[in-house]
């Protein structure tokens, strides 16, 4: 069949949105049209050319929600007219990192999907005979994709596709970040670092939880009343506090007898390696735990005195929030439905598929929170 597809022809270039042809579904896998996709910093990271694991030409995107419309042989799972949410974390809950329960992180496509193909090696995505490739298993900015049925979470129809679709990755991700990955406890005092379409859902995540202290850290005031409106304490703008950003907050942290100082728990969402750092070391002596989410381009690197760690501090990364798409979504899209988590405020623009570009251009001007492209 053919669909319309933004296609990220080489690194650096804007997307370009043309008519590809895409294959049906095969054993296991399943055609779903996309109603709905995100644009998370990830595919601007992949598109800028500094993920390692970057190919072109592919079709990026994977922050989506639609319909089943066909399914391949033997898939049992879900049928046409199911509504879903792709997932990049798939969970097959037969591999051997399923079967731990010590990960979400499901090992059973990982090398093909990193390759930018199904599970059988190939691609459904081509153009004038030339292979497209398909980006973390979704590739949501196609108006019709194919992803196996371990790929995707049935989901409340109910619920508007411009909406879940940033539980495919942002709203999972803040969220899950704190409650699975750090299992922040009420009372608690933490730092987020960076407040974009994920920091701000770690807030809410915090809020949730029952955090005391929230103290959100961005380079742009403008962040400052959208940290509020999700239940930010306290705002620092690093450039703003005339001296080096760990000692400000080991000292805005120090409460009642304590007079060590630092976080309970921070939470880097910048990929930024230094902010990192200063995350880990913002946090507290004996207890400390600092959560990495952003990620780096190719060939950066973290980095610390170990001492750092000798003293309690605790260094973890979280992918996907630490969710197992398939069992855990759905119970996020009914908390979304039930008004226990909010997303509609951080929508802040809706685009057509040929406006696609303005969504990164927005990105890279700090402009909003997340832009949808809605097909
Ligand atoms: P975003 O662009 O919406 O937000 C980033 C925020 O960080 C912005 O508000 C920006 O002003 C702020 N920032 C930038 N540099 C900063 C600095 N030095 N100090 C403080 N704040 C700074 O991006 P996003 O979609 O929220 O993604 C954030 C990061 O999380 C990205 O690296 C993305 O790739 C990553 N991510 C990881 C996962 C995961 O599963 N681990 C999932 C989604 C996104
Ligand atoms: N390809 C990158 C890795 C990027 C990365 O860590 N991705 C996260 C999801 S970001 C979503 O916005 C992830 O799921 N990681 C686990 C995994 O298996 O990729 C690189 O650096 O190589
Ligand atoms: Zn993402």
């Amino acid at each position: 069949m053919k669909t319309r597809a933004a296609v990220a022809v080489a690194a650096g270039k804007p997307l370009e949105v043309m008519e590809v042809d895409l294959d049906g579904p095969r054993a296991g896998e399943v055609l779903i049209e996309v109603k709905a996709t995100g644009i998370c910093h990830t595919d601007e990271f992949t598109l800028s050319g500094a993920d390692p694991e970057g190919l072109f030409p592919s079709i990026l995107g994977h922050e989506g929600a639609g319909i089943v419309v066909d399914v391949g042989p033997g898939v049992t799972t879900v049928q046409k007219g199911d509504h879903v949410i792709p997932l990049y974390t798939p969970e097959c809950r037969q591999c051997p990192s399923c079967l731990s329960r010590k990960t979400n992180l499901c090992t059973a496509i990982r090398t093909t999907q990193g390759q930018g193909l199904m599970p059988d090696g190939t691609s459904r995505f081509s153009c004038n005979g030339e292979r497209i490739f398909h980006y973390m298993g979704c590739s949501t900015f196609s108006n019709f994709t194919v992803l196996p049925e371990t790929a995707v979470a049935k989901v409340n129809p109910d619920a508007p596709f411009e909406t879940i679709c940033y539980i495919g990755c942002g709203v999972t991700t803040g969220i899950g970040a704190v409650i699975n990955t750090a299992k922040v406890e009420q009372g608690a005092t933490a730092v987020v670092f960076g407040l974009g379409g994920i920091g701000l859902n770690v807030i809410q995540g915090l809020r949730l939880a029952g955090a005391d202290m929230i103290i959100g850290v961005d380079v742009n005031n403008a962040k400052k009343p959208w940290g509020e409106r999700f239940g930010m304490t306290h705002f620092v703008n690093p450039k703003e506090i005339g001296g080096d950003l760990v000692p400000y907050l080991v000292n805005l942290t120090k409460r009642g007898a304590d007079q060590i100082g630092g976080a309970d728990y921070t939470f880097d969402c910048t990929g930024n390696t230094t902010v990192m750092r200063q995350a880990l070391e913002a946090s507290h002596r004996g207890w400390g735990q600092s959560i990495v989410i952003g990620v780096a381009g190719a060939g950066q690197e973290i980095a610390t005195r170990p001492f750092q760690l000798v003293t309690g501090r605790v260094w973890k990364g979280t992918a996907f929030g630490g969710a197992r798409g398939r069992t855990d979504v759905p119970k996020i899209v009914d908390w979304y439905l039930a008004g226990k988590i909010e997303i509609d405020p951080m929508i802040t623009a809706k685009l057509t598929l040929d406006e696609i570009n303005k969504g990164f251009d927005m990105m890279h001007a700090g402009e909003g929170i997340r832009s949808v492209v809605v097909y």
